[in-house]
């Protein structure tokens, strides 16, 4: 089976920025606050387009970034949201944290979305700070950063029609020049993804994954041979086109042929025996090759027999045309029999952990290394704010209890702070 797999970052966009503003009336130096919030940042969502076949429409984007959510105004006027990114992935994709290898979602479902990095809420502006004992506050937040992170695509990619046959009745010539017609034909376009195995593209926007599954020979059904993955791979397409050599070249017979194949098809499953199958006869440019078809037509007439000859590169649109159209009318079968859609979260479940480096104090933990990144704190009401939540938090009696002295260094993410600092300590 193959793999198709890709990395990508993913920024999603910080909130907007709240406003610290007062509003201004005739006569009145300072009206109350009225700086509005920020709004949201854009969250990157994934989604499942069930027209999507692979991962190769992403494979060119290396960062995929959301819009930062705007920022709020005097006026009480809140910043917009920013839009959401949405990416559209083929069924069967799963999303892995890249560092963690950790799965964050299995997208199995069609139209099924899942939102990956969540976008920052916005900043509160200083009206939302307004209380009974603090009518006037003279701060406001900054948005929160949006989430960011690297992760995996992988798609296990599941052929729509599985080409079989008799050993050299044509399958691999048949691939070989679907993939070769890309220049030629406008009618499809072939992106092969392995020597066996492509997507065909029909200008329609309609697409299936055509594989050529060799490797069947007598007994596969009894497991002798390479034969019994050959029919696991047949199982999982919609459509079986069964090649025929109605050239009946190196003494091959095509009914005993076409029989042969189908004894091990039914012995093998009901699900493999009810499968849709499209004939395709090839080699019709042989000598004989019309009389053998005839012959063929009479014995099974209710088989759907498609012409093509890989020499003359006759019938093979038709053929591509008759499958996509075949495709339509058969549902998508569920990928994934037992496997349900599973959505795992990983968070800390430590609000905060403390290091020590000398004389420095290492505080992290997401919640307070977000308060900081909100906290303006060139307002000294943010800032003290900023200090009063992180003795709330309780981390300023852990770091007592671990030995800090006033006048130490604490340090988050890259902003230091001296320990008990009288001018925050309030
Ligand atoms: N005359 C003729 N020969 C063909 C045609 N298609 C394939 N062949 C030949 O049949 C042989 C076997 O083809 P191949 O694609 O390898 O068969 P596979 O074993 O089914 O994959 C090769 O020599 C091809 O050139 C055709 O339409 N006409
Ligand atoms: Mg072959």
């Amino acid at each position: 089976m193959f793999v198709d797999e890709l990395t990508i970052k993913l920024m999603a966009g910080a909130g907007g920025d709240g406003c610290t503003s007062f509003r201004r009336e005739k006569y009145v130096p300072m009206g109350g606050p009225d700086g509005g919030n920020g709004g949201r940042g854009a969250s990157i969502i994934f989604k499942v387009d069930a027209s999507l076949k692979t991962l190769i429409d992403l494979s060119y984007r290396k960062i995929i970034k959301g819009n930062k959510g705007e920022n709020g105004k005097g006026s009480n006027k809140y910043g917009k949201n920013a839009e959401d990114i949405i990416i559209n992935v083929p069924a069967g994709t799963t999303i892995y944290n890249a560092e963690t290898n950790e799965v964050i979602a299995d997208l199995v479902e069609y139209n099924e979305e899942v939102v990956v990095a969540r976008g920052g809420r916005g900043g509160k502006g200083n009206k939302s700070f307004a209380t009974h004992d603090i009518p006037a506050p003279k701060f406001s937040e900054k948005g929160e950063p949006g989430e960011e992170l690297t992760v995996r695509l992988e798609l296990k990619v599941l052929a729509d029609v599985g080409l079989i046959g008799m050993p050299s009745v044509g399958k691999s010539t048949i691939i070989s020049l679907i993939s070769a017609a890309k220049p030629k034909i406008a009618s499809y376009h072939f992106t092969t993804l392995s020597p066996n195995l492509g997507v065909v593209k029909l200008p329609s926007g309609d697409a299936f994954v055509m594989a050529d599954l060799p490797g069947l020979i007598e007994g596969a059904s009894e497991g002798v041979g390479l034969g019994i993955n050959f029919l696991r791979h047949a199982m999982r397409t919609k459509i079986l086109a069964h090649v025929i050599d109605m050239g009946a070249s190196e003494g091959r017979d095509p009914i005993l042929d076409y029989q042969t194949i189908r004894g091990e098809l039914e012995n093998y499953n009901e699900i493999l025996k009810n499968k849709k199958e499209i004939i395709a006869a090839n080699k019709m440019d042989l000598p004989g090759s019309i009389e053998n078809l005839k012959k063929f037509k009479e014995k099974f007439p209710n088989l759907e027999v498609i012409e093509i000859s890989c020499m003359n590169n006759t019938g093979l649109d038709t053929l591509i045309m008759t499958l996509a159209q075949e495709l339509k009318n058969i549902p998508e079968v569920k990928l994934y029999q037992d496997a349900d859609y599973k959505l795992y979260k990983f968070e800390d479940t430590k609000p905060y952990s403390i290091k020590r480096d000398g004389n420095i104090w290492i505080v992290s933990g997401k919640e307070i290394e977000t308060l900081l990144k909100m906290t303006k704190f060139e307002e000294d009401e943010g800032a003290l704010r900023f200090a009063r939540k992180f003795k709330g938090m309780g981390i300023e009696d852990e770091l007592e209890r671990l030995g800090a002295k006033p006048g130490d260094e604490v340090q988050i993410l890259d902003y230091m702070f001296i320990f008990k600092d009288d001018e925050y300590d309030k």
